[in-house]
């Protein structure tokens, strides 16, 4: 990975991760792209370029401007935003990785897109959920994803394309807030802690889910791209997790730390439905045996990062 292309990188993990791919290939290496521009380091720290990445020609003319041989594609609508415009959905989630999927294949590039958990269904099994099982999602988010893997096999297969990809569980971070997703009341709990001592939570007691902290979701994405393509067998993509956690577990961690705060539930029916069609648990054990998957931070150790940083961020 000599020149970086990102997409969607004022985006909740494009913030953290090109920040953390300047640091490590070298600061002009990384192009950073996005809808809108926005005050944050990823415009000022290296190239910065406005993309619709609907827009293919814009995206192959940036592209072969930086001669770049790696795309990370990243913009995409998230659970719930997609089910309020399932129309919008598929034309951004689809037409946007056939545009970057395009651009990969006419420079012979690597190529990484995310997909997530919700690339699962209601017919998946809920616990352990196998790397290779049910994919049946009832949510224009999930077939968006489904249809995402099954287009990076296809490119990987036809056309040679080095695709690569993890189905993320919900992400937790502080540097930017995700917009639009199901999993979003935990980083929510968190804000909402430290700025009044309670949260109510649209998500229910008891529905467990999948999530991971920022900073090993970035580790996965960058270990992954460097991993050996002998050892790649499931490719587009892999199942990776630090934690399933229900709203209950995130209060009882971060009451450790701020013993007064209070959690209660006012469930949004839309998102609940979407979290019940998503697994408890799912196992990463192709990941581990793939490309060596490893985290740092389970529920904890998660906990006290996020409200040190936090309360550093909110003064
Ligand atoms: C969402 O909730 O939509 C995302 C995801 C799990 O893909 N965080």
């Amino acid at each position: 990975m000599n020149k970086i292309l990102i997409t969607g990188s004022l985006g909740q993990i494009g913030s953290e991760l090109t920040m953390a791919l300047r640091e490590r290939y070298g600061h002009q290496q990384v192009i950073a792209t996005d809808i809108r521009e926005a005050d944050h380091p990823v415009v000022t720290s290296g190239p910065f370029e406005t993309l619709d990445v609907t827009d293919g020609d814009a995206m192959q003319e940036i592209a072969d401007r930086y001669q770049v041989d790696t795309v990370i594609h990243l913009a995409a609508l998230l659970s719930a935003k997609a089910e309020n415009n399932p129309q919008l959905a598929w034309d951004l989630n689809m037409n946007g990785l056939m545009n970057a999927l395009e651009v990969a294949r006419k420079r012979e590039a690597k190529f990484f897109t995310p997909s997530s958990i919700g690339a699962f269904g209601p017919t998946t099994p809920k616990d352990q959920t196998p790397q290779l099982t049910v994919q049946r999602p009832t949510t224009m988010y999930g077939v968006n994803k489904v249809a995402g893997e099954l287009l990076c096999d296809y490119y990987f297969e036809r056309f040679g394309v080095d695709t690569r990809s993890v189905r993320f569980p919900g992400l937790i971070s502080y540097d930017t807030e995700p917009g639009g997703g199901t999993t979003d009341y935990a980083v929510e709990m968190y804000y909402e802690a430290l700025k009044q001592g309670r949260y109510t939570s649209y998500i229910a007691a008891g529905t467990y889910m999948d999530m991971m902290y920022m900073p090993d979701a970035v580790k996965a994405i960058i270990d992954l791209m460097e991993a050996d393509p002998a050892r790649l067998k499931n490719r587009n993509a892999y199942n990776v997790t630090a934690m399933s956690a229900a709203p209950e577990d995130f209060a009882r961690a971060i009451q450790q730390h701020i013993p007064a705060f209070e959690l209660d539930y006012d469930v949004d029916p839309v998102r609940q439905a979407i979290a019940d069609s998503w697994p408890n648990s799912i196992d990463s054990k192709a990941a581990v045996n793939e490309w060596d998957f490893t985290i740092d931070y389970d529920l904890n150790k998660m906990t006290e990062d996020m409200l040190t940083q936090l309360k550093q961020k909110l003064v």
